[in-house]
């Protein structure tokens, strides 16, 4: 069935939206403010993206609540009140179902929906998103601009090991765990994998677990989170401090509302330097990184963040052994995304829990009865906990497998990895927006700020549009390797392009070009970049002719 196709110039919709999470979500109540017809498609059955689907045990926001939502209604922001300083993921979940519900969005999206593959019209002035769904079966959508907002950790990555079909016992991707749960009570489990998602994991599954084994191939930092309730008085205070907090994110560095300590850490005596690393670790969580303004950007002083942390992680672990196979030693603090935990290190002091480590012994194939590694060894598992990640950033969007005008599909175009201006465009793809797309600030900031950034700049730009009679848009390929070469020289001033194993670069996916795709060079720097283009009258973009004069 065809939405909309009476003639082939007939679209259903001005817009469709792929993805209900807080992209999605904020992308259609913008559209519906522009007057503009919209429809979201969402493969879930209910609205969240990321927090529909990361239902693992101990799945949290490393984003403090009062943070990690929505800024754009000081009425939404005042009435909705979190209950601990980091949100879990059923109540991240209810935020977004009370905000779907608030501003009446579900009568726009279709859920259970599946986008299989979008085709640009030769003329580059419309979409046919083709799509499938348990009730529907096959149907194609026209549009006249297509926005995606698929979040950049929603492909699962599940490594390709041999065997995993005769694997006896249960298996399961942290970020697609069943929704009635899994109880692991009396059981062995294995976790594969210490990225944020196994740290989150891993003690909480160690609780109920008959025995935990933790298969690391990459040691990793991680700061306490100090997560507790959130009090009335605090909540009344965050409340009313608002303006000032949005302020003070919008000028930030990662869109979260502290502001980074301008000392570099090497000018401080070390016994100065040590307390301030004290006082962060007391308070916990992401805002570590800001103790001083160079712990990204020199390699010495980074090593004094990261020392600090080794430390703590010798006096954590009571066993030197396992201790020692924990310490992070290829990389620097937060070069790659440095999770927050609630005794994740202390769960090694558990008799019921076992470290191996996977770098000097690799995985070799899944066995019926558990994990063979290279030397032979057998771990007996009941369950398999795969914490391994996603196929990040451009992974959401080639799974949509969209083809230009010219039938050039983005996986074509992006063979030897991405290319976007401003990660909101892609030359070679008309009207179509990619909401925190690969060359943005995206995964280096507090989420929700950077999707509200992009979903406000996307609908100016469709104002623009609709105000000038245009109803065509193109980034320009020359303004796209500018944007790269931006890129890449922001990347280099920071150490982040150095951690070899990181997914900001792609490398956990074998064969995955090698590329750093988020734009280091700082949300407010991005924002006023981002605004500036639109000022300018969208340099950098080849607009459609407007209607009157075409
Ligand atoms: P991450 O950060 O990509 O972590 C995945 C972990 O899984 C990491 O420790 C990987 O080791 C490990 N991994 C991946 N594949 C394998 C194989 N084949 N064998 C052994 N170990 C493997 O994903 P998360 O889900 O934890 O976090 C993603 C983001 O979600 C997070 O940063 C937040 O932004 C929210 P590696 O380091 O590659 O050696």
């Amino acid at each position: 069935m065809v939405d909309g196709e009476v003639g082939n110039r007939e679209f259903a919709f001005d817009a469709v939206v792929v993805g209900a999470g807080f992209a999605g979500l904020y992308m259609l109540h913008r559209l519906r403010g522009l007057g503009m017809s919209a429809v979201v498609l969402e493969q879930a059955a209910g609205v969240g993206g990321t927090w529909y689907w990361n239902r693992y045990p101990g799945a949290r926001c490393d984003s403090e609540s009062y943070y990690y939502c929505y800024s754009f209604d000081r009425e939404l922001e005042q009435e909705w009140t979190w209950t601990e300083r980091y949100p879990r993921q059923p109540e991240i979940k209810a935020y977004l179902d009370h905000v779907a519900d608030r501003f009446d969005l579900r009568r726009d999206i279709r859920f259970s929906t599946t986008v299989t593959g979008a085709r640009a019209d030769a003329d580059g002035r419309g979409w046919t998103v083709t799509t499938t769904g348990a009730e529907a079966g096959e149907r194609t959508v026209r549009c006249r601009f297509l926005i995606t907002a698929v979040g950049c950790l929603s492909a699962a990555n599940v490594p390709d090991l041999p065997g995993l079909e005769s694997f006896a016992g249960r298996w399961f991707h942290t970020g697609q765990w069943p929704h009635e749960g899994v109880d692991v009570a009396g059981r062995r489990v294995g976790v594969v994998g210490t990225g944020s998602t196994g740290i989150q994991a891993i003690p909480v599954l160690a609780e109920t677990a008959a025995h935990t084994t933790v298969f690391q191939r990459t040691a990793n930092y991680s700061i306490p989170a100090r997560n507790g309730p959130l009090s009335d008085a605090e909540s009344r205070r965050y409340k009313a401090d608002y303006p000032q907090i949005r302020e003070v994110q919008a000028q930030s560095t990662n869109g979260h509302p502290f502001v980074i300590n301008q000392q570099s850490a090497l000018e401080v005596g070390a016994s100065e330097r040590d307390a301030a690393y004290r006082a962060a670790w007391e308070r916990g969580g992401l805002r570590f990184r800001a103790a001083y303004r160079d712990l990204l950007a020199d390699e010495a002083a980074n090593e004094t963040a990261s020392e600090f942390i080794r430390d703590r992680i010798r006096e954590i672990v009571r066993d030197p052994a396992t201790a020692e196979r924990l310490l992070p030693r290829d990389h620097g603090f937060a070069t790659k995304r440095p999770p927050i935990d609630t005794h994740y290190f202390e769960t090694y002091n558990r008799d019921d829990v076992t470290l191996v480590d996977v770098r000097s012994d690799p995985i070799e194939a899944v066995v019926p009865e558990g994990l063979r590694l290279r030397s032979g060894t057998v771990h007996p598992l009941d369950d398999l906990v795969f914490a391994t990640g996603f196929d990040a950033l451009t992974g959401p969007l080639l799974r949509l497998d969209p083809a230009g005008p010219d039938g050039t599909t983005l996986g074509e175009a992006w063979r030897e990895g991405p290319r976007t201006y401003l990660g909101l465009a892609i030359s070679g793809f008309p009207n179509l927006f990619t909401i925190t797309g690969p060359f943005s600030p995206s995964v280096l900031t507090n989420m929700p700020s950077s999707i509200e950034q992009h979903v406000d700049w996307i609908a100016g730009c469709l104002e623009h549009l609709r105000d000038t009679g245009t109803d065509r848009i193109e980034a320009d390929p020359a303004a796209e390797r500018e944007w790269a070469e931006h890129n890449r020289q922001a990347a280099d001033a920071t150490l982040l392009p150095r951690a070899a194993t990181s997914w900001y670069l792609g490398a956990n996916v074998p064969g995955k070009p090698s590329v750093f795709m988020p734009y280091a060079g700082g949300f407010a720097r991005y924002a006023a970049t981002c605004t500036d283009v639109a000022r300018s009258g969208y340099r950098g973009f080849r607009l459609g002719a407007p209607r009157a004069a075409a």
